[in-house]
């Protein structure tokens, strides 16, 4: 008899679209071929998505081992699912791998201590890996760090005697049946010539029974092309592989592997933690654009870009932008404060450098993001609304993503000691992806975060006044909707900008009804988070029946109730105090009409006529040189007109427009006409 292998590696669905297990793959890939007997297994399609539980249990039942792959998206599931197979078959092995399984060394190694002191032998965090497995008994084993050799020799053992003695299994910890609990050492990361050793599950046909077991998911991928981060984000478990060395797929397997990707997937979610940091992923994006340009099915590459970016990663990302490929390049900041930099172990990130390479990319019309990550350790709101204005100031006008601080497993931050030094208040919340759908869980247990809503630089109320800050400036600049004015009045006041977006979050009501009513749903949203009760996305049964950033939200909410216009008329009223406050001085004429340009370039449904305008500044002229970063300057013209096309884009019903315009194009920022429509986006995805 065949020892039957089961994997189970449960991710969520995406706008209908599913990603291929990689990690089990990587796993089944590397023990085919290098297990002593290959004859003796056979492998069972993988579990993965979301199922009850009876179901997916029924489905393991003939296994005599189950490698679960848990991440912070799928442990309870995967908890629940391992209970239950364990019930139904306790002869059989579980084993649990994957970032979510706590590893109390892990810390410390990132520390580069190998021999760890009495005093870290006896903090909390010791006592993760060893809790584990006494709150779940039902783990045979728990594998940590990389899989693809620990996993082999787990298979190898399977034959001698079941795994009964787990002594000489690299990397795993267990409980033995005298209740005695063991940490083996680790196998340590594979480098280049163990990777190229390693097969691919694409080009080695893993995932080809899955597809074709299952025709009508629409699949798509992550991918990797090196593992491992240089870098020690104290927030961070990028691929369990932080603070160490980059290992690489040699790049005949990459070529093969994206042609093979060229022909099966329409999307692909890079990995690599800072891709662009190697020359040779120039290589790797021209395989993509090659991939796109042969087979034509390819639509786009997410990356996360090298955090110090260089010449090349520049080039990279312009080969994928030229095969419009990129789907907006993220920029990690994540804090521009120098203290929190350092609190986090991100003190060695090039600021100017960065900025330098932001400037050059808005120039070249590559599209970026800027992630921003609140409440780090010592940031402040002041800092958060300084930080805001120097990234805009250096050429981020498409888009600053505000995420909120989740605490993962194994990260230094994960450590009690660091949550208690920084004055963390943490809340579990349920996952929710933004425009994900609110019957995402098929099996009813439901997937938790822990999101930090206070710290000691940040106490509760400064928090929420800060989440709801954020908030605004996304609506008020990201959104486009007051992009134009506030452009005008920064340049010609100096006024900075995060002062600018200060002047729209009225703590009092303050007779602006329209904003009143914003700015009360933003602090609602926001208490509701911090207490527990509400998620980081607002459901809407009426728009698309899906989780909405708030800021969306509030966006579709003027437009369909009509309120576009009284949200203009308050908000002049807000510029001009501000103005008269700062005893500086803009044309009433000029503000008036930088807003009222403004107002006719968003992107509303059911337009029957283009607009004509008529303008005495260069105002147009201004606003396309100073978004790409030209130096520019606003001065009085001869009376002009300008014709607003709004009637080439249409949008048929208003779920149309909620979703082609304003969740597509939120990513690009295409809320303005004359900027070009978004390509289709998945939930989930920034
Ligand atoms: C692709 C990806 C995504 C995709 C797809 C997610 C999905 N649901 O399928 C997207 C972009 C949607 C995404 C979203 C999120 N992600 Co993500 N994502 C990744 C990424 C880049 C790759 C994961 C991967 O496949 N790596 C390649 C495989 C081969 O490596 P691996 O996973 O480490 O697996 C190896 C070992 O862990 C081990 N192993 C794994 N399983 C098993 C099982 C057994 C039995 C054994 C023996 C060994 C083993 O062996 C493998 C091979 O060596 C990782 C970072 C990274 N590079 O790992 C983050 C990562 C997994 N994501 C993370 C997080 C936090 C998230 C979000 C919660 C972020 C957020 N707040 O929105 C969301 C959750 C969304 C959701 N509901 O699913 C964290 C997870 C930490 C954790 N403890 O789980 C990671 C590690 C990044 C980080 N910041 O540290 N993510
Ligand atoms: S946040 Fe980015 S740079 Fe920092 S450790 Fe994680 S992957 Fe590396």
């Amino acid at each position: 008899m065949k020892i039957q292998v089961g994997f189970v590696q449960l991710n969520s669905s995406f706008s209908g679209q599913h990603y291929l297990p990689l990690a089990t793959g990587m796993l089944q890939a590397y023990a085919q071929k290098f297990v002593a007997v290959p004859e003796a297994y056979e492998f069972a399609l993988p579990i993965c998505q979301f199922t009850p539980i009876d179901e997916a249990a029924e489905r393991l039942s003939d296994c005599d081992i189950v490698a679960f792959s848990c991440y912070v998206w799928n442990e309870q599931n995967s908890l629940a699912l391992a209970r239950e197979y364990k019930r139904r078959r306790p002869d059989g092995v579980v084993v649990f791998g994957g970032p979510q399984v706590p590893n109390s060394h892990k810390q410390f190694r990132r520390q580069r201590s190998a021999v760890l002191t009495q005093q870290e032998l006896q903090r909390e965090r010791m006592n993760f890996t060893p809790m584990y497995h006494r709150c779940h008994p039902f783990i045979d084993m728990a594998c940590h760090g990389e899989g693809e050799r620990a996993f082999t020799k787990i298979l190898d053992r399977m034959l001698v005697d079941r795994c009964a003695d787990k002594s000489s299994l690299p990397s795993v910890s267990y409980v033995d049946e005298t209740g005695q609990f063991f940490f083996n050492p680790e196998v340590g990361r594979m480098g280049d010539a163990d990777l190229a050793q390693a097969p691919s599950p694409l080009t080695t046909g893993v995932f080809d029974k899955l597809i074709e077991a299952s025709p009508d998911t629409r699949w798509i991928l992550m991918y990797e092309t090196d593992r491992g981060c240089p870098y020690s984000c104290s927030y961070c478990d990028w691929g369990g592989a932080t603070e160490d060395r980059i290992s690489k797929f040699p790049m005949e397997q990459v070529y093969d592997d994206i042609m093979w990707i060229g022909r099966n997937v329409p999307y692909v979610f890079m990995c690599n933690a800072n891709f662009g940091i190697l020359e040779r992923d120039v290589q790797v994006a021209e395989f993509f654009a090659e991939a796109k340009a042969r087979f034509g099915r390819l639509e786009g590459v997410s990356t996360q870009n090298a955090k110090n970016p260089k010449p090349h990663t520049l080039q990279a990302l312009k080969v994928l932008e030229r095969a419009r490929l990129n789907k907006a390049t993220v920029m990690s900041q994540q804090s521009l404060n120098i203290d929190t930099l350092k609190a986090v172990r991100r003190s060695n990130m090039q600021l100017d450098e960065y900025y330098a390479i932001q400037r050059k990319l808005a120039a070249e019309g590559v599209y970026t993001m800027t992630d921003l990550i609140i409440p780090m350790p010592d940031e402040t709101r002041d800092s958060i609304i300084e930080g805001i204005s120097t990234l805009i100031s250096n050429g981020q006008h498409n888009r600053i993503q505000f995420n909120n601080l989740s605490i993962l497993r194994n990260t230094e931050m994960g450590d009690p000691e660091y949550q208690r030094q920084f004055g963390m208040q943490i809340v579990q919340t349920p996952i929710i992806n933004s425009h994900g759908r609110q019957n995402d869980s098929v099996s009813g247990v439901d997937e938790m975060q822990e999101l930090v809503v206070a710290t000691a630089s940040m106490p509760p109320e400064e928090w929420r006044r800060t989440r709801a800050y954020c908030w605004m400036t996304n609506l008020v600049y990201f959104n486009k909707l007051l992009q134009v004015p506030a452009l005008v009045v920064a340049n010609m006041t100096g006024i900075s900008f995060g002062r600018i977006f200060e002047s729209f979050c009225l703590e009092r009501h303050s007779g602006l009804p329209v904003l009143d009513e914003i700015n009360r749903f933003f602090e609602k949203t926001a208490l509701d988070l911090q207490e527990g009760r509400g998620g980081e996305y607002v459901h809407s049964s009426e728009w698309l029946d899906v989780f909405w950033p708030p800021e969306e939200y509030v966006f579709i909410k003027l437009v369909y109730e009509d309120k576009l216009s009284a949200f203009y008329d308050e908000a002049r009223q807000v510029l001009e105090d501000l103005i008269r406050r700062e005893q500086v001085d803009v044309a009433t004429d000029l503000l008036e009409q930088s807003l009222r340009l403004n107002q006719s370039l968003i992107k509303v449904p059911f337009q029957t006529e283009d607009l004509e305008l008529t303008l005495t500044y260069n105002i147009p002229d201004f606003f396309r040189d100073a978004v790409r970063g030209i130096p520019t300057s606003l001065h009085p013209t001869a009376p002009f007109d300008v014709i607003i096309n709004r009637t080439s884009e249409r949008w048929q019903t208003w779920a149309d427009w909620c979703e082609k315009m304003v969740w597509f194009g939120n990513r690009r920022g295409a809320y303005l006409y004359g900027v070009e429509p978004a390509g289709t986006e998945i939930a989930g995805h920034h």
